[in-house]
Formats: structure tokens, C-alpha cells, sequence
């Protein structure tokens, strides 16, 4: 077999591909992003993710190689973005599209195809199939199509590679098998076959499940607030039940995935959907939530100059640098309608300034906010704890020990 073709070097394909070098695959990481391939080039990595370093000497030591521009070979994997558009709650195809079009133009003739990027269901039989047609291939003869939707969590990539399950859809046994064999290089948790609908569908179906139950702790937190009861002692005496399993409620739903993916069963299936819209308005409405919180708590403690306010977290979530999607910037954007200007903003993970208000000095951070707003847990705020003593805290995120000036959410 010839080279394994990483197209896309993102937050997805990049792990993968070293994964593969590191565990004896020969590996070329294609992205035309020659800024980004010539980074790689350098040895050094792009973004931040635990255990990324020490993955990344390995598969150079295995020989990968990254390259700006797409080389024939006869086995692709395709992990370009697709990304997300507000507006109409649609996530755009078209670099997966353009990716495969490429690839179909130089590929060895029985080449295997596979898109782990994710899609919505349907899209590769309603937009890559054709493309084959279009250019006089033979889906199943010339080319081979599969989709193997990528499952792992950023924070914990690299483990959640090696260990999780994995489903690979694909139109017959036999690629499908011969696929299953690519990741088994690595991959020690059950790689599952079907067909690749089901694969479209069971990715989007994952994250809407998880979407749907966080939404279910964020309306809790309200009842509890309502009530003059602590969410987080509920919800962790319900989970000793030994079939419950309630996540945490939060400062809203962000990221590229669980915020995005449910949306696609709303446009597919409106007139089926009851929850699964219920929840994205749930988490939608966080924000909202949270703001509403803070007035509450600048009037209880006189705090009226907005100036003496910090947020602390613009990412979506802890120990990531990625901000799409992020609670903290649906909450700016919401500021913005009621001319808040002058509050003060940290996150350790974002190294450059991003937003007004920002800075990247913690220590005049903490000087200046008299109220702190915990948006995000990472570990550095776990490890500069004592630094927020004395202060009023909003803690969305259940770091800090219950106390007179701590409230939660
Ligand atoms: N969140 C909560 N409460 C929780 C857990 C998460 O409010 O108890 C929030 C987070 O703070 C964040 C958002 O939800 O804003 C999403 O974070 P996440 O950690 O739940 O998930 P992602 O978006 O980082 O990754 C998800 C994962 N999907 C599932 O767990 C079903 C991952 O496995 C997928 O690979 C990824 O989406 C993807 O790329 O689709």
C-alpha cells in the first residue's frame, strides 16, 4: 500500500496523522496552508493539546512528512473543517467537497477515500457521490468512498485516540474491513461497521445526545437557584443511581461540535423534533442566564462600575485554546447591544489579545476586577486559587468552595 494522505492538518487531522506515523504507517500531512506545513516543517506544533508534543517527536522519528500540496497516492483520509454558519445553523461542506474533488483528480485508480470530517447526514451521498459521476468515476470500482467520523475530545485527543471506539461506514465489507485495518494500527478500542448513513448519523447523533443532557443540568441549575438549592450536591446524589448520569450545568454549550451538530436533525426533521430543539434553546440561553446572575450580583454587593468586573475564560472550555463558539464571546456579543465597554478579560490559554478588554496580565487582572465571572475552569485558575480570595465570584463552573461572596450558578 502506498502513502496514508492526511488532508486537512487541523485540530483532527493533525493528531491523526501523527498517530499513524507513530505506530509504523508511512504518513504524508497535506494542508494548503503553507504557513501551517512549514511550522510542521520547522518542528513545531500549531496548536496546544496534552500530549501533542511527545506524539509529534514520535511520528517524526516514524518518518511523517507534511506537504502544501496533494500528492498521488492510493489511500486518503480527509479531516478538513467544515465550518459553521450562524445565520442559517448550517455547517458548509464545501472545503470537504473541495478536498475530495482534488483528491478524485490525482488518486491511483481503486484508491480508498475516507472522510472523517464531520458532515451532515446525508452530505456524502448527496454531494461527494456526485462528484465521482461527474468525473467519470466509478464509485466501488475507481474509487472506494467511506466515512469514519472522528470521536475524540479536545482536552484528551491523544488518549481518546488510542482508546476509543471507532465506527467506519463504508458501501462495501470489504473496504470497510481493509479501513479497519489502517486504524488498528493504533486504535485498541472496538472499530464498528456500517454503512455510511449510519456513520453520517450516529456522529450527529452523539453529540446531540450529550447536548441534550447538558441542557437537562442547565435547566436544573435554574430550579435549584429558584429554590435555594445546591445543582451540583443534586445532581451528584442522583448519579449514584447506578442508571442515571447527568452532566454538569454550565455558562452555556460552546465549541464547533455539540453546539452545531443537533441543529442539522432540527433542519432535516422540524416537524419530528420536540428535545433535541428544546435543548439547543436550553444552552443557547445560558449566556443570557449568566449575565442576568451578574446584574443580580452587582446590585446585591453595590457594585455599579463595570470597570471593577472581570470575566475569567474566553474559550469554550477548560485547557483548550479553541474560542468557536465560546459562552464568553455569545455573552460579549450580548454586551455589546447594551454598550458595556470596560470590563476586564483573562484567559491564560489565549495568548493573544482577541477581544477588548483583554489582557494578558493576570496580575492587573485580579487588581483591577473587585467581581470575578468563572467562565472557564482551566487548570490555572485551579492553580491560582488563593489569588481570588476577597474577591466576589460568579463560579459557572464549580471550582471554588461554597462561601459568602462565592455564588454559583
Ligand atoms: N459542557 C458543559 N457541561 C458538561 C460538559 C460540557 O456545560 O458537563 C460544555 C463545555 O464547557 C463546552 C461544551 O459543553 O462549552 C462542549 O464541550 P464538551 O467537552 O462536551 O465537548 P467537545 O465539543 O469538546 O467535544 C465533543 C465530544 N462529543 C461527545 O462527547 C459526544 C467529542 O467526543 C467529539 O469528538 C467532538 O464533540 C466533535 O468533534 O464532534
Amino acid at each position: 500500500m502506498g502513502k496514508l494522505n492526511i488532508v486537512g492538518l487541523g485540530y483532527i487531522g493533525l493528531p491523526t496523522g501523527l498517530m499513524f506515523a507513530a505506530n509504523g504507517i508511512e504518513v504524508v500531512g497535506t494542508d494548503l496552508n503553507k504557513k501551517l506545513v512549514d511550522t510542521l516543517n520547522d518542528r513545531k506544533l500549531t496548536f496546544e493539546e496534552k500530549g501533542l508534543p511527545e506524539l509529534f517527536e514520535k511520528a517524526l522519528a516514524g518518518g511523517i512528512e507534511f506537504s502544501d500540496s496533494l500528492i498521488k497516492t492510493d489511500r486518503y483520509i480527509i479531516t478538513v473543517p467544515t465550518p459553521y454558519i450562524k445565520e442559517n445553523k448550517k455547517i458548509e461542506a464545501k472545503y470537504v467537497i473541495a478536498a475530495v474533488s482534488q483528491v478524485f483528480d490525482i488518486c491511483e485508480k481503486g484508491a480508498v477515500v475516507v472522510i472523517e470530517s464531520t458532515v451532515s447526514p446525508g452530505t456524502i451521498d448527496k454531494f461527494v457521490r456526485p462528484i465521482a459521476e461527474e468525473k467519470g468515476l466509478a464509485i466501488g470500482k475507481d474509487v472506494h468512498l467511506a466515512h469514519a467520523p472522528e470521536r475524540i475530545i479536545p482536552g484528551n485527543m491523544v488518549f481518546e485516540l488510542e482508546n476509543n471506539s471507532r465506527t467506519i461506514g463504508a458501501d462495501s465489507q470489504e473496504i470497510a474491513e481493509e479501513i479497519r485495518t489502517w486504524y488498528k494500527s493504533f486504535c485498541k478500542g472496538d472499530i464498528v461497521l456500517t454503512d455510511i448513513k449510519t456513520a453520517e448519523m450516529s456522529k450527529v447523533v452523539e453529540n446531540t445526545f450529550r447536548d441534550i443532557n447538558i441542557a437537562f443540568a442547565n435547566e436544573l441549575a435554574k430550579i435549584c437557584d429558584r429554590e435555594g438549592m445546591n445543582v451540583y450536591e443534586l445532581i451528584g446524589i442522583a448519579n449514584k443511581h447506578p442508571r442515571v448520569n447527568i452532566l454538569q450545568p454550565g455558562p452555556g454549550v460552546g465549541g464547533h461540535c455539540i453546539s452545531v451538530d443537533p441543529w442539522f436533525l432540527v433542519g432535516d426533521y422540524p416537524d419530528i423534533v420536540n428535545i433535541i430543539l428544546a435543548a439547543r434553546h436550553v444552552n443557547d440561553a445560558m449566556p443570557d442566564y449568566v449575565i442576568q446572575r451578574m446584574g443580580e450580583i452587582m446590585r446585591e454587593n453595590g457594585i455599579n462600575d463595570i470597570s471593577e468586573v472581570g470575566l475569567y475564560g474566553l474559550t469554550y472550555k477548560e485547557n483548550v485554546d479553541d474560542l468557536r463558539e465560546s459562552p464568553t464571546l455569545q455573552m460579549l456579543e450580548r454586551f455589546d447591544k447594551y454598550f458595556v465597554k470596560g470590563i476586564n478579560i483573562f484567559d491564560p490559554m489565549v495568548r493573544d489579545n482577541r477581544v477588548d478588554g483583554q489582557t494578558q496580565d493576570f496580575d492587573e487582572f485580579i487588581k483591577k476586577s473587585k467581581f470575578i465571572v468563572v467562565l472557564v475552569g482551566h487548570n490555572h485558575l485551579k492553580e491560582n486559587e488563593e489569588r481570588f480570595k476577597n474577591k466576589i465570584i460568579l463560579d459557572t463552573r464549580n471550582i471554588f468552595e461554597a462561601g459568602e461572596k462565592v455564588y454559583k450558578l
